[in-house]
Order: C-alpha cells, then structure tokens, then sequence
C-alpha cells in the first residue's frame, strides 16, 4: 500500500475520533439525540506531473491565484499527497517542491478546481478557463466520460493520459522557459500561471468537437498555431513582425515535436517515461530557439572591438587584457533581410572584480536600428533620447543621472558596426554631475582594473556568426525600474 493511503487512513482515524469525542462521554444530550458534531470535510488529493513532494499547496479562498493570510494550505508528502485539513470549497493552487519521477524542481504552477482529487497540468487548463471536463477529455482523444479531475495518471493504470499529462506540462513549461528568457522575468512560477491561464482560454474557444491530442498522440498543429499566436507579445518581444511570424510557426513546430515524444512513445514503463522527462525538462536545457529564421544580424566573428582590438567573446569569457576601455565596438553582418527596429535600447554595465568596487551602468533608451537601401546599418540616436547613468564606488557618492542632451554622440556608426564612445559618455556625465558626485564620476574616467563588462541590445534579432542564439542577458538599472533584456556580450576586461 503506497503512504499515501496510510497517511489517508490516518488521518481519517484521527478524524473519527475526534467526532467521537466531541460530546465528552458520547452520552445522549438532554434533548433527545446527539448533538450534531460538524468536522469539516477535509480536501485530499495529490498533485502530479509526476508525483509533486514538498509542493505548497492552499485553498485559493478569494480566488486571486496567490497564497494570501487565512487561506489553509497544506505541504505535500513523499507521493504528492496533500490534505487541506479545514476543508475548502475553492480551487486549490499548488506550487514549489520536486518533482520525484525527475528530481528536479517543480518550479510551474498547478491548480485544481474543487471537488478534484488530483491537481495535474490538466487540472489547471479547467480553472477560469470555461472548459468543461467533457471537453477537455474530448480535446485529449479520450473515451467519453474521462474525468481528469479523479484520475491518478502517475500510478500506471492508465498511460496514454500520463503521456497527454506529460505533453501539455512540457508545452506549457517550454512556452513559459522561452518566455522568461526573452522577457529577463526570472519568477518562472508567475510566468507559467499567466502562460497556463491564455493557453486554456485559447483552447477553450477551440473547443467545439475538434481533437487537440489525438487518440494515436498527434498534435493538432494548426490549433497549436492558433493557441500559439492567440498567446500575449510573450513571441513577438526582442522580434520584428515579420520574424515573429517565422518565430511563431518554429515555436509550433517545435512545441508539437516535444510533446509527441511523450504522447508517440510506445512505451509502457513508467521509469522510460521519467527518463524521457528528466531530458526534456532538465532546467539546464537551452529555451526553444524560435529566431533561428533566414533574416537576422550576426555578430562578425562572435568578437566585440573594445578600444580597436578584436577580442573574441570566448576568449573574453576568460578575461582579455586592454590598455584603455574608450571605444566598444559591435560589427555586425547582414544575413539575408533583418526588418528594421524603430526602438532598441542599449546598455553597457561595469562592475569591477574587487579593487575599489566600482560598478557603473549607462543606458540609451532609443536607438533607431535599420538596414539601408545599400544593405548598411544605419543606427541613430533620435532628438527625444536620454542617457540614464548610475556610478558607484565603495568610497564615494552614487551618480545618478539622466542626460537627455545626446548630441555628444555616444554612437559612433561605421559600416554595419557601431561603437558605443565609453570615454564620450563618462565626460558627459562629468560635465552633468554636481559637486558631491563628481569624485564618484571621476573615478571612471581613464578607467583601470579589472571588470565584468556586459554590452546589451533589446528588440533586434542579432545572432552568433553561425545563426545560433545568444542567450539573453539583462541589464538592471540600479537606479531606476529600467532595465534592457536582449542579446547580450558578456566577458572580463582588465585595463591597465
Ligand atoms: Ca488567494
């Protein structure tokens, strides 16, 4: 018998003995029969994507999704079981603990609507989606009168649903990796809560007798297609248009050919399928890559100038030696037709590896990105743009600026590159800041040591010289709410 059932009978017995209790010696009261004893029906199930141990899971009292002050909660057991003690006649929300068929952390959210003994993905596509269970066991092939809101699917009795299980987690857990590593949003949790509400909203308007997950395990790619499209800009950021659309058919794509390896596995065996899951789900695997279109911007030899040398970013991974930091230079190369950005946002970050500890982060907030009729670069810094600065030194008064005058030209453009004038913009700052802030501001002028460096560039699809993706990086202003997400160069420079 697994724990679970133990725990249950347990607590259960606890239960009864209480009730039994309540009169004190269980002797009749006066006016004829027991006192009803009211025990509140406590809420038991089990949350699986695999079994889910160590999960929070609460009783979503108001409804609002988040774990607020009064509302009862409970911690799963070993095999996922929960049990919300004090009864609860809402929807339940789990989230946090392992997933034991992986180990690796469950790091979605799942919901169940009330009266359901299981919390699964499939549970959390019906909660405020307007799907019925008839539905959904109609969009997942399944027979008629399937009801996933009672069904273990971990426990081996019935396989093809913990395949669908399987595949709809992985859908949605890709969907909600790409998200966060396209928008720098680092609580995955939030991120797949919002990704599972519009995916169910989508696939409830689809829902009208049509097959989502066929009986032989295929995936309706052109209600994915819809699905996909239907979700919020999450594909389109860092995308021109007309790569969002390319995105959006590889992100299909990919997405169906994920989830088929769950749902067109001939196997029958449980720890197979784990082995199967542990590979897809692995936290350390790379987001899908849905820019790898025809038209993007490559980065010439995957190597940043920094003051006129060539210095490849592997080899600054490691750390490259300078004798000045006053120029950075970006070329690019054209590969086939990058549409053009209105806006892109550009930042540079310092911070320096011991030493006076110094950090200091510029960022322009508009930069005008196209290709010309002659197939050039063309990059302008538009009249309404402003530099936002923050230094700091461990002996000295933050700086804290914002410069709305760039006709001191921090971008320099040659010949499909650009270089960001790093001397231009401390003097600027200079020139900007008061008294008390200017021993501060001085202390990056001609600057020396050793420092991390972080270069990146929002809304253009710049790529590695062989097409692969960057992997996004994000720059925090310290100083403000503003930070810049995108393809990102990072390394060590030490300047002497
Ligand atoms: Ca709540």
């Amino acid at each position: 018998m697994p724990p679970t059932n133990k725990l249950f009978l347990a607590l259960a017995a606890s239960a009864a003995l209480t009730a039994c209790g309540g009169g004190g010696s269980g002797a009749p009261e006066p006016n004829g029969g027991p006192l009803p004893v009211v025990v509140p029906t406590a809420v038991r199930g089990v949350m699986i994507d695999g079994y889910v141990s160590g999960a929070t899971v609460f009783c979503d009292s108001n409804g609002n999704g988040s774990f607020d002050s009064g509302e009862v909660s409970a911690t799963t057991d070993p095999v996922g079981a929960y049990e919300l003690a004090a009864g609860c006649s809402s929807d339940l929300v789990g989230s946090g603990g392992t997933n034991t068929d992986t180990g690796f952390p469950f790091d979605g959210q799942l919901m169940a609507p009330v009266g359901s003994t299981v919390m699964t993905p499939l549970t959390t596509l019906l909660v405020g989606s307007g799907l019925t269970v008839a539905q959904l066991a109609e969009l997942l092939g399944q027979p008629a009168g399937t009801d996933i809101t009672k069904i273990d699917v971990a426990n081996g009795q019935n396989i093809d649903l913990f395949k669908k299980t399987l595949a709809v987690h992985q859908m949605l857990d890709s969907i909600s990796r790409l998200s966060a590593s396209k928008s720098g949003e680092t609580n995955l949790k939030a991120v797949y809560a919002r990704v599972v509400s519009d995916f169910a909203k989508s696939l409830a308007t689809q829902a009208s007798g049509s097959t989502f997950i066929s009986a032989a395990g295929d995936i309706n790619s052109t209600m994915l297609s819809a699905i996909v499209r239907g979700l919020p800009d999450i594909l389109r950021m860092n995308l021109s248009a007309s790569d969002a659309e390319a995105a959006a058919d590889a992100t299909v794509n990919a997405l169906a050919a994920e989830a088929q390896m769950f749902t067109k596995s001939t196997t029958t065996d449980l720890t197979a399928l784990a082995s199967l899951t542990r590979t897809l789900q692995n936290p350390a695997r790379q987001p899908l890559d849905v820019g790898a279109t025809t038209n993007h911007w490559a980065l010439s030899n995957d190597s940043l100038t920094l003051n006129g040398v060539v210095a490849r970013l592997s080899d600054l991974s490691t750390g490259a030696t300078l004798s000045g930091l006053d120029t950075i230079g970006i070329d690019l190369r054209v590969v086939g037709n990058p549409a053009s950005e209105s806006v892109s946002s550009v930042a540079l970050e310092l911070v320096e590896r011991g030493g006076e500890g110094r950090k200091l982060q510029l960022m322009i907030d508009e930069v005008s990105m196209k290709l010309d009729a002659q197939g050039q670069l063309q990059v302008a810094v538009p009249p309404t743009a402003k530099v936002y600065v923050y230094g700091y030194t461990t002996n000295g008064t933050e700086v804290n600026l914002t410069i709305a005058d760039l006709s001191f030209s921090p971008i320099r453009v040659t010949n499909n590159g650009f270089t960001l004038n790093y001397d231009n913009m401390v003097r600027k700052v200079l020139t900007n800041t008061d008294a008390s802030a200017r021993t501060t501001a001085e202390r990056f002028l001609a600057i020396t040591g050793s420092f991390d460096i972080k270069v990146v560039i929002d809304k253009v699809n710049i790529r590695k010289s062989d097409s692969s993706a960057f992997t996004n990086q994000t720059v925090r202003m310290t100083n403000t709410s503003k930070s810049v997400t995108g393809a990102g160069f990072t390394g060590i420079v030490t300047v002497q």
